[in-house]
């Protein structure tokens, strides 16, 4: 079994959930927030056989678009003003940051 880990723009996260579950795959949203951008996102978890891997990844492939955003600049509050940038700096974030992992051992009760 293999558990994925998901992180997706809360854009695109209503998409790939509806198709998580029209191809009856189960998964647990997780609201979070990106370290860099401190933007929300979503984190889904993601529980499967071995064999269902690839057509999870090509669902979550289909339907998370990778997107540009603008990083405002924070100024250094008595700080160091070398490394300042003092102009937006666009950074590409997505499609979907994707972590496979093996699961050990999996109950329900
Ligand atoms: P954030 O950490 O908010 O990062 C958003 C985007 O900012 C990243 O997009 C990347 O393009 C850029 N970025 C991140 N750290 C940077 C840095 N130190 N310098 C320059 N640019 C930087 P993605 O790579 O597509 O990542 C999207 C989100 O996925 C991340 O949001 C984070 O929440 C998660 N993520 C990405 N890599 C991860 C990792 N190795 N471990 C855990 N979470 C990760």
């Amino acid at each position: 079994m293999k558990l994925i880990v998901a992180v997706v723009q809360d854009k695109d996260s209503n998409r790939l959930s509806n198709a998580l579950v029209e191809r009856d795959f189960q998964a647990t949203k997780l609201a979070s927030t990106g370290g860099f951008l401190k933007a929300g996102s979503t984190t889904f978890l993601i529980g499967i056989k071995d064999e269902e891997t690839d057509a999870v990844l090509e669902i979550i492939k289909n339907h998370c678009k990778s997107r540009d955003q603008l990083v405002a600049p924070v100024s250094p509050m008595g700080g160091n003003a070398d490394s300042y940038v003092p102009y937006p700096v666009e950074v590409q974030v997505g499609g979907a940051t994707v972590f496979i992992m093996d699961v050990e051992r999996f109950e329900k009760f």
